[in-house]
């Protein structure tokens, strides 16, 4: 229903793109017989699906993913990808990875049931909305951490009564992670208060990952600021997710953390995205940041060039001794507004109701469920602080007619 004029511009803008895209594909493509322009564009596309991760392409990484930025900041469908339309290429044109912070503001401000009810939608349209993937978090070097994160119970510079421990040997990992299976969870996370590991560290952190990836449970860690050739080895160590949250918008970030930058993390999630591994980053509400703050961190997370895995959406757990301790608590609305703004902006990722479960009660789970969560930590602990016993969410489960299932990005 385009007037002609209309589709003449887009023609044009359309010509502009592929050019682009060709003449970045042309630059790096490699000297192969039968390697085509368009061939090397399917290419790029499967990239995003990190089948050519797999590739040894390291030299032309930054090259696809600039191409692949250009073409899914078109919100029509670009005709010559159309016409070769792959799984890929279709997740391509359909994520939108263009969001304004103003745009997400209106979105996270509508009325709360006009925001349910989309949310709602488009979880259904990607998932079975009664199902819930379960991840059990392991604290394997607890406490002693020199960064300054004002949330952390963690950090050495403030006094909450976490101990400093070393970490943890093999067979008390693989003991946890053996009753973690057991009790239903389908992937095992551990966590080290870690400004950033050193090289001796990854070489145990993979045999950690290697001994729970024996007994068939997905693998995350999040060990803090990760090197490339430190995210290259803990891939072929076995490890699926690496989790490591932007915490809050790029403007509110300094208020929270100086330690490290901005840049920094989202530095580690380019070493952990160009790895091969699934990226599962997000954030925490609660921390007395604005609304603009909670669609920043939105905008930035859906907009970088391929969509996180998975979306940890924590509460802040106010912990005694932390500066933000005292922080005024949120209602459960809030936490919900922005799962269901999460589900919206990002349609495949699986959304996880992260910490903060306790404070939201049955009735304020049921309505993050409803908006588009579907993962969450499972077992009586986080890392320092208390999550709903295993009995409860089983309770909760049963009441909703939620079963526990297995994610579907591997
Ligand atoms: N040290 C590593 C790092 O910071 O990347 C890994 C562990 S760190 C504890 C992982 C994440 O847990 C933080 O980025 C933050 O989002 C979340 N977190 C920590 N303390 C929290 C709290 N009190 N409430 C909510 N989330 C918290
Ligand atoms: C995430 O987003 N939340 C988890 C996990 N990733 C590592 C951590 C929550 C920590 C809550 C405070 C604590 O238990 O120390
Ligand atoms: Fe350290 Fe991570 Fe806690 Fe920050 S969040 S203080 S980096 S353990």
């Amino acid at each position: 229903h385009l007037s002609i004029r209309r589709q003449r511009q887009m023609c044009i803008r359309d010509r502009g793109a592929h050019s682009e895209a060709l003449a970045a594909g042309a630059a790096q493509r490699p000297q192969r017989e039968g390697t085509n322009a368009l061939n090397w564009l399917n290419i790029t596309q499967l990239f995003r699906l990190q089948a050519a991760i797999k590739l040894d392409l390291p030299s032309r990484r930054k090259a696809i993913r600039d191409c692949i930025h250009r073409f899914s900041s078109f919100n029509y469908e670009v005709p010559m990808l159309n016409a070769q339309r792959t799984p890929a290429a279709t997740s391509l044109l359909t994520e939108r990875h263009d969001w304004s912070v103003s745009e997400v503001e209106a979105l996270l401000n509508q009325p709360l049931n006009d925001l349910l009810f989309r949310a709602h939608q488009v979880h259904r349209e990607h998932f079975d909305p009664n199902t819930v993937q379960l991840s059990t978090l392991l604290n394997i070097k607890s406490g002693g951490c020199p960064e300054d994160c004002a949330y952390c119970p963690q950090s050495a510079r403030y006094n909450t009564g976490v101990e400093s421990e070393a970490l943890l040997d093999v067979d008390t990992v693989l003991n946890a992670a053996r009753q973690a299976k057991a009790a239903g969870a389908s992937r095992f996370c551990m966590g080290a208060a870690w400004r950033a590991p050193k090289d001796r560290d990854i070489v145990k952190v993979a045999e950690l990952i290697e001994a729970v990836k024996g007994l068939g449970l997905e693998t995350c860690v999040t060990l803090g600021m990760l090197k490339p050739q430190q995210a290259t080895r803990l891939k072929h160590a076995g490890l699926d997710y690496y989790n490591h949250n932007l915490d809050t918008s790029p403007e509110f970030y300094g208020e929270v953390i100086t330690t490290r930058t901005y840049q920094d993390r989202l530095n580690t999630l380019d070493a952990v995205r160009d790895a091969g591994i699934s990226v599962c980053c997000g954030g925490i509400v609660g921390m007395g940041e604005g609304i603009s703050d909670r669609a920043g961190l939105l905008c930035t997370l859906a907009n970088l060039p391929v969509h996180p895995e998975s979306v940890p959406i924590n509460q802040l757990v106010r912990v005694e001794g932390t500066p933000l301790a005292d922080e005024a608590p949120i209602d459960c609305f809030e936490v919900v507004r922005v799962i269901a703004a999460a589900r919206v902006m990002m349609p495949k990722a699986y959304v996880r109701l992260s910490a903060g479960r306790k404070e939201l009660g049955d009735a304020g789970q049921a309505l993050a469920y409803f908006a588009g969560a579907n993962s969450i930590f499972y077992g009586e602990q986080l890392l320092t602080t208390a999550n709903p016993l295993v009995d409860e969410d089983r309770a909760l489960f049963g009441k909703l007619g939620i079963t526990a299932g297995t994610s579907h990005t591997h």
